[in-house]
């Protein structure tokens, strides 16, 4: 990082998060604030090649954003995985939500007794001179067979984690900070990120 034009934020404990969904920079804020590491959102379209790895979608559009704004940046990838499905929609999470939605899915999803899922988020940190660190987490739950709750975005409302009796979207932000894959993964960010920096 040394020597490098990234001057902005000049704080080291300020991390730019290249998403346009006010939801997730929300709950990353809370997964990072306890560190004292601030989060700011960088609302800029990035390209999402298609591929079935989270990992790979967000590694790809972390360097291209590190590259275009000429400084560190995080990109975060997630999905729902339904066992039932075969892993779908997976990576292609954002598209099924905004084409079939939430009633698509338990459509799709019908009479299965079967409703095991996760949610997985992958996070990619990545400098302009391309040298990036990875962290993912993932929470294991079922889908609930009819919609509950109003709270939080996509498909919570159909996702009990395990070890709860109510969706996401019923809990709340306290709910979900306690078990999301959103959660677990920036807080490995932050783990490392207060112990080295790249
Ligand atoms: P950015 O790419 O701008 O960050 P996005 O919403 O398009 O925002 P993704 O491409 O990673 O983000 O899509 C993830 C989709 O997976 C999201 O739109 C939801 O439908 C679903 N999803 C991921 N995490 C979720 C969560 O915590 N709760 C509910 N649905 C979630």
């Amino acid at each position: 990082m040394h020597g490098e034009a990234d001057t902005s934020p000049s704080d080291k404990r300020t991390l730019w998060f290249v998403t346009q969904n006010h939801h997730k920079y929300q709950e990353a804020r809370r997964a990072l604030d306890p560190f004292g590491i601030t989060i700011l959102m960088l609302s800029s379209p990035k390209t999402e090649i298609q591929s079935t790895s989270l990992g790979e979608i967000a590694r790809f559009a972390a360097e291209e954003a590190a590259k275009k704004h000429n400084r560190t940046v995080l990109v975060e990838d997630s999905g729902l995985f339904v066992k039932a499905l075969n892993g779908f929609p997976g990576s292609f999470s954002s598209y099924v939500y905004a084409t079939i939605g939430v009633g698509g899915l338990l459509r799709l999803m019908g009479r299965q007794t079967r409703r095991e899922a996760y949610f997985q988020a992958s996070l990619a940190l990545v400098s302009p001179r391309g040298s990036s660190v990875e962290f993912s987490g993932k929470v294991h739950g079922t889908l609930s067979h009819k919609s509950a709750g109003v709270q939080g975005f996509g498909f919570d409302p159909i996702f009990v984690p395990r070890g709860a009796r109510k969706t996401f979207a019923q809990g709340g932000a306290e709910f979900k900070d306690k078990y999301s894959h959103r959660a677990i993964a920036f807080r490995k960010l932050a783990l490392w990120y207060i112990g080295t920096k790249i």
